[in-house]
């Protein structure tokens, strides 16, 4: 649900890094801001406590001008994972136009991945978004480890979905910016035809992402 001015030439889009407590949705952010080249970033707002647990969210933005003139903001948020943190869940989830679910590959987290998936689906129809139609990828986290689902499980499980699935470790700082760039192309998907980027505004897809995921020289 895209805030879009067009006589203000301003667009705000809001993504979302969902999924359950301490399965890495802030490492993922931070490795974003490490990886990705300082131009268009702004600022990492993490909001961690001590023990490590988001009690509200955290927030990545980035900043670009297309050819034609219009301003967009791209606001990356994550969520707090615990059950009773729902309430904020669900403001944070409030107007997404993507979503990224970060599930925690370890065998012992596969109930949690799972009821932490319901309560999205919950949370964005409670909100009045379809989950058929937002764009929407999953990442399983902390492949570095060795207690963990095998990859040819989670494809099993996950491939029918139709919902495009990634392998990462935010602490080794690798498949974080594959999964951002996915959910960057299918966001701009499908703002592009409702907003005409590419026709009104001179920004194609490929100039999009390019510009949201451009990493650092050398990372
Ligand atoms: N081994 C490993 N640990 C990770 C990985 N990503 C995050 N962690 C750790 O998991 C814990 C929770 O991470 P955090 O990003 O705060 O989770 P959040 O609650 O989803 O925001 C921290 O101790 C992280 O260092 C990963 O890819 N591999
Ligand atoms: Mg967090």
């Amino acid at each position: 649900m895209i805030e879009f001015d067009r006589t203000e030439k301003r667009m705000v889009l809001k993504l979302v890094f969902y999924g359950p407590a301490l399965s890495g949705k802030t490492t993922n952010l931070l490795r974003l801001h490490d990886l990705l080249s300082r131009e268009g970033r702004g600022e990492l707002m993490v909001l961690d406590t001590r023990d490590d647990r988001t009690i509200f969210f955290d927030l990545l933005p980035f900043f670009l001008v297309t050819p034609g003139g219009l301003k967009i903001k791209v606001k990356v948020y994550t969520v707090p994972g615990q059950v009773k943190h729902d309430a904020t869940r669900k403001a944070v989830l409030q107007r997404a136009d993507g979503v990224a679910f970060i599930a925690d590959s370890r065998v012992s987290e596969v109930a949690n991945n799972y009821s932490s998936f319901e309560n999205l689906e919950k949370n964005l129809a409670f909100v009045g978004i379809d989950i058929e139609r937002i764009p929407l990828v999953i990442q399983f986290n902390k492949r570095d480890l060795s207690d963990i689902v095998p990859e040819a499980d989670i494809e099993r499980v996950w491939r029918p979905t139709g919902i495009p699935v990634f392998m990462a470790s935010a602490l080794e700082g690798w498949g974080v910016v594959e999964t951002f760039s996915r959910l960057v192309e299918l966001t701009y998907d499908s703002i592009d035809g409702k907003c005409g980027l590419s026709e009104g505004y001179g920004l194609d897809r490929e100039d999009f992402v390019g510009r949201l995921t451009k990493r650092v020289q050398g990372s």
